[in-house]
């Protein structure tokens, strides 16, 4: 009986080392390398442009973001990043660190472990069903222990979720103990859609609500998942989010930035991503919040540092915000040249017999 075992156990491990191969290469070919892909669409740089901008007209409510001139045009999405795609049965390619991370222990050391067990575990039943059915095996043996076998089956699987636990826990670690943050930004899940807060640039925030069927398709993205206002982040930099909820629970979640946080009211709760590639990558509310629950998508751009800081002008105008955050430099309406002169005449030229040299200044600043 042991030696029909011990082989059965072997053709077992076999098919499965090769499934597992099989598949570990299919699910990696599915998924595009973040540095391979280039950035998705033109975004205007034009700071300067940006910087003749005027906070007065700013200040009107231009939330439509593709306004010439103002320094920020929405990307287009790159089909197959950031998104779901047809008859897709792989994760999404990650996008961050944690994500790349996350990926390979998913890919190349739980997926061959899970299907080496299971299918072992086939294998031994069918054996089993086979080898001792009542046609083959007519007078059943009456064992009931065996300490040995008992002991075998009790360790192996002790072992294997430690050996499992190692490379997770450091996972966990790595996900859970963040960097020091580069931006904060605070989300909150509202019935149903989202709302963006920076507080480190002056409190700039704004709701982010679905495009309608025809927006969505008059632009080119995938309906569902655009937004009208998207979370605009910068590349390549730590972004912390503060996540709460102001009604009922919902969850935050962008599964090629490996980010899942649950938006509970009354409690805040912190996740973290870090996106080198500029582009737009989307999610869902992940946490069943309502009839609309399907209807408040997530949308992050994720924008080069000068064209990120241009956006965060165009919002702080539109707000009625003074320059404020870190890098962002006052671009307002510079005072006229003849302020200027009459402002920096006194220091050049010593007074003899004019004005005192208080007057300008006090004019210079009115
Ligand atoms: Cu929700």
């Amino acid at each position: 009986m042991i030696k029909g075992w011990a082989s059965g156990l072997k053709g077992a491990v076999l098919g499965a080392a090769l499934l597992s191969a099989v598949t570990g290469s299919a699910l990696d070919n599915a998924a595009p390398q973040p540095a391979a892909a280039p950035v998705a669409a033109a975004a205007t740089a034009a700071p300067a442009a940006a910087a003749a901008g005027n906070d007065a007209a700013g200040a009107q409510g231009a939330t439509q973001m593709a306004a010439a001139g103002e320094g920020y045009t929405r990307t287009a999405p790159t089909p197959g990043i950031g998104q779901p795609v047809d008859r897709g049965i792989a994760m999404q390619a990650p996008m961050t660190p944690i994500g790349v991370e996350a990926h390979k222990m998913m890919n190349w050391f739980l997926n061959p472990i899970i299907f080496t067990i299971s299918i072992f575990v086939l294998v031994l039943m069918l054996f089993v069903v086979v080898r001792f059915r009542a046609a083959a095996n007519p007078v059943p043996s009456k064992t009931t222990h065996n300490l040995q076998l008992e002991i075998i089956w009790t360790a192996i699987p002790a072992l294997v979720l430690l050996v499992i636990a190692v490379p997770s826990f450091r996972l966990l670690a790595n996900q859970y103990d963040p960097p020091k943050a580069d931006v904060t930004i605070k989300i909150t899940g509202y019935q149903w859609y989202w709302g963006y807060e920076y507080p480190d640039y002056g409190g700039i925030s704004f709701d982010s609500l679905p495009l309608d069927k025809a927006a969505a398709s008059k632009e080119g993205v995938p309906y569902l998942l655009d937004v009208d206002n998207r979370l605009v982040v910068p590349a390549g930099k730590t972004v912390k989010l503060i996540i709460t909820g102001a009604d009922v629970l919902h969850s935050w979640a962008v599964p090629s930035f490996w980010v899942k946080m649950d938006a509970v009211p009354g409690r805040l709760n912190e996740a973290w991503f870090k996106a080198d590639r500029p582009g737009v990558y989307y999610g869902q509310c992940s946490e069943l919040c309502g009839t609309k629950h399907g209807f408040m998508p997530i949308a992050v751009e994720v924008l080069p540092e000068a064209q990120f800081k241009a956006w965060v002008r165009m919002k702080q105008r539109a707000d009625g915000i003074a320059p404020t955050g870190p890098g962002i430099v006052d671009d307002r309406t510079p005072p006229t040249p003849a302020a200027v002169a009459a402002a920096i005449t006194p220091a050049a030229a010593p007074a003899a017999d004019s004005a005192p040299a208080a007057a300008p200044v006090a004019a210079a600043a009115a």
